[in-house]
């Protein structure tokens, strides 16, 4: 049986809603320095998994054994714009996080790639998604979907930045695009300027200690007193250097995946929403949805920073 064509391959990502679709070589990153002296300044924070799996995350084609190639595709998240963050809320959820859980969406959409490209000739179609070892960004930059903006996204020139990132290892000998060389973020900084803890320390190095993202998701802490004025009213991730990106402003279109669609709950002009929530009323309402990752504990700690910050700051 004949591998699929380029022109197959992304035909068939595109009918299942990938917003875009590639193919990866799996040689060791450019870039694993850069990813050392990360980990070792401890921009990682509590992250510990990330020191962990640095090593595969350096060597692509240690990550999946018989692998030849990663099928890269992009996952449309944007929110339309009456579901994003408005500067009327008390406190903000980040886009991703408005509906179902992108783990679940995602990943299903994914197996039904991996089982065509099964039907076309792969022995091993390994996909991943988000938890794995598997530098993302990295690979989507050389399927060619995309250049890493100065806010360390991957940016596709007529996608934008709202997407996710997923992949399928694969023993099959695919084509691999040619990365997009050009960094489109010219002189624009609009995001270091625009981050309102100063997260981003240099250029494309982002201090995961400082981010929002961090802070409201993965971190179990408190948050840090000096940081908390700082919050700028987010209650779970952030989208402030995504939101003030010239190429979502042009470019990025509303998401067709219907179970991204907002919720009607929680109420983000209510600061006690959570408060009165039991658990198992937590579990019920958004054990299927990304807040399940900071737990009912985790969202009544962020919405209290969150009012504790100056919400006006942003959106504008
Ligand atoms: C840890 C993590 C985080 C951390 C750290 C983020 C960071 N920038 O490092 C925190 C919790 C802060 C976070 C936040 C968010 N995250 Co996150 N996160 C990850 C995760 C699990 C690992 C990323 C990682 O290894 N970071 C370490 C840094 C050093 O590595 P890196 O970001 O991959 O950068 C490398 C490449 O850029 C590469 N590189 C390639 N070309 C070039 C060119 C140049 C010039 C340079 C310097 C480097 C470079 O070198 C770097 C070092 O190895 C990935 C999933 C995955 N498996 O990769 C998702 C992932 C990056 N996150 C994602 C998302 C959606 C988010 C949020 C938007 C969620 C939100 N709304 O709150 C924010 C965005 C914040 C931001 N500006 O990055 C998406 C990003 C999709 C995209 N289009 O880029 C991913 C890919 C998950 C997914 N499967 O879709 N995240
Ligand atoms: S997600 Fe928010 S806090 Fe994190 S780097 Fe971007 S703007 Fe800064
Ligand atoms: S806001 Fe400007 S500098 Fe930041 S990623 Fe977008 S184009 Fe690049």
């Amino acid at each position: 049986m004949t591998p699929p064509t380029s022109a197959e391959l992304r035909a068939e990502a595109e009918r299942i809603g990938f917003a875009a679709c590639g193919v990866a070589t799996l040689e060791p990153s450019a870039h694993g320095d850069a990813l050392d002296r990360w980990l070792a300044a401890g921009r990682a924070g509590t992250m510990r998994y990330l020191h962990r799996q640095a090593a595969r995350r350096k060597a692509p084609a240690s990550i999946t054994p018989g692998a030849r190639t990663a099928v890269v595709v992009l996952e449309n998240y944007t929110a339309p714009p009456a579901e994003r963050a408005t500067a009327g809320e008390l406190f903000h959820i980040a886009a991703y996080a408005r509906g179902a859980d992108y783990h679940h969406v995602t990943l299903a959409r994914l197996d039904q790639l991996a089982a065509w490209l099964r039907s076309r000739g792969a022995a091993l179609a390994h996909p991943w998604l988000d938890a794995g070892p598997v530098p993302e960004r990295e690979l989507a930059r050389r399927a060619g979907l995309g250049w890493i903006g100065r806010n360390t996204m991957l940016i596709h020139p007529r996608v934008g930045s709202y997407t996710f990132i997923g992949t399928i290892f694969t023993d099959l000998d695919l084509p691999a695009a040619s990365p997009t060389a050009v960094d489109l973020c010219g002189s624009c900084t609009r995001c270091v300027d625009a981050c309102p803890t100063d997260a981003i320390v240099a250029d494309r190095v982002l201090d995961a200690t400082r981010c929002l993202s961090y802070l409201t998701i993965e971190s179990r802490a408190e948050p840090p007193a000096e940081l908390v004025p700082h919050y700028a009213g987010w209650a779970f991730g952030c989208d402030i250097c995504n939101d003030v990106c010239p190429w979502n402003i042009k470019f990025a279109r509303p998401t067709a995946v219907a179970a991204f669609a907002r919720r009607a709950a929680p109420d983000r002009n209510d600061p006690d929403t959570f408060e009165r929530l039991t658990e198992a009323e937590f579990a019920a309402r958004f054990g299927d949805t990304p807040l399940a990752r900071a737990g009912l504990a985790g969202m009544r700690r962020n919405v209290r920073a969150a009012m504790a910050s100056d919400p006006d700051r942003n959106p504008s």
